[in-house]
């Protein structure tokens, strides 16, 4: 039996937030020795809002560098960018044909996303987690390690992954969702009930990945808390408290009961400190290599071609299986 395959990918969208580290990227970095991996920058998904043309080039290239800074290894994972490998755009299509419009309308990220943009519902907005099917069938992923906000997603590319199967006989592997540990959902610092996002318009409410340390301090030191002053965990009560619970036991491992126990007489003005403080530590050698390997632009060439070619080598067996099923000439 080989290694299961893995799938995941980030929209290439500028400023990761400790949300994305914390519910992506750091368990990635973990299931390298044990899975094939493969790990994409989303670079189409992210038409689906306006950018501009040179941002979004340099954001793709600046993800990249992150993914390796992070501790994904190009010589363990395969590390690509979507774009490079057509067959996704190839593949989205097909699917988009097997779709139907009421499961798209169901998605919460669709609803969420054009009240945001609600000058530009495009349709690629629609039938986003149509191409993020592709992305992931195309390689026959066993799981797919994302955030607790993306399991819809994955419930719509198993259904598609089955309604084709039931057609056309056994042609995609079902994938399944891999949403762990206590991070899968970090909120808000300002708004501890929505999540961390990078398009977040409140001032402090995300840390982000390239954030100075002071600046880090600082955000922790002004998230939104209660007024009872006892470190415990209660996420209805003390949604603020709980949050920063959950992202300093992600990091240093402690549970919710150890840490409960560490700061037991102490008030919320030592334990923001303390957060903020692993959190500066953990960044810190991610920070030092992305600085490192942002200016090496042999190097990141090196991977993503690297990359795409293998990418590319497994997605064609699946495309062309798909083809020769539906009734297309190879
Ligand atoms: P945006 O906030 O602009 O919608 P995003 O931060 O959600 O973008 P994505 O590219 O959509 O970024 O997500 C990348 C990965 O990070 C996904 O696996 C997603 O589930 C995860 N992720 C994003 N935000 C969080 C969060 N706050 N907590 C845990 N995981 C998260
Ligand atoms: N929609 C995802 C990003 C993404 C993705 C994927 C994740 C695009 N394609 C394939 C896993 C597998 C998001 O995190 N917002």
């Amino acid at each position: 039996m080989g290694k299961k395959v893995i799938l995941s990918g980030i929209q290439a969208t500028g400023n990761l937030t400790l949300g994305n580290y914390l519910g992506a990227i750091n368990n990635w970095k973990k299931m390298q020795e044990e899975y094939d991996c493969n790990y994409m920058i989303a670079n189409l998904h992210t038409l689906t809002i306006r950018n501009d043309p040179e941002k979004l080039r340099n954001n793709t290239l600046n993800l990249l560098a992150l993914y390796i800074a992070a501790g994904i290894d190009p010589n363990k994972s395969n590390i690509f960018i979507q774009s490079q490998v057509a067959l996704h755009a190839e593949l989205a299509w097909v699917l988009n044909c097997y779709t139907y419009m009421g499961e798209l309308s169901r998605m919460t990220q669709f609803k969420d996303k054009s009240a945001k943009h609600a000058d530009n519902i495009n349709s690629g907005l629609f039938t986003y987690p149509v191409l993020m099917a592709a992305d992931i069938l195309l390689y026959q992923a066993d799981l797919v390690p994302v955030g607790e906000d993306q399991k819809q997603h994955l419930e719509l590319t198993r259904d598609l992954a089955e309604r084709f199967n039931s057609i056309y006989g056994e042609t995609f592997k079902v994938p399944e969702p891999f949403i762990q540990g206590v991070a899968a959902r970090v909120m808000g610092l300002q708004d501890p009930t929505s999540k961390m996002s990078k398009s977040s318009s409140i001032p402090n409410d995300s840390i982000f990945l390239n954030d100075e340390p002071d600046i880090i301090l600082k955000k922790f030191k002004k998230a939104v808390t209660d007024s009872e002053n006892v470190v415990r965990f209660d996420i209805k009560e003390k949604p603020g408290i709980s949050n920063l619970m959950s992202i300093y036991s992600a990091i240093t491992g402690k549970s919710k009961e150890n840490i409960e126990k560490e700061f037991e007489g102490k008030g919320y003005g030592d334990f923001k400190v303390a957060v903020a403080e692993t959190v500066i530590e953990e960044l810190k050698p991610m920070q030092e290599k992305y600085k490192e390997l942002i200016n090496n632009t042999d190097y990141l060439e090196k991977i993503y071609r690297q990359g795409a070619e293998k990418a590319y080598s497994i997605a064609n067996k699946t495309l062309e299986d798909v083809y020769k099923k539906i009734g297309m000439i190879l």
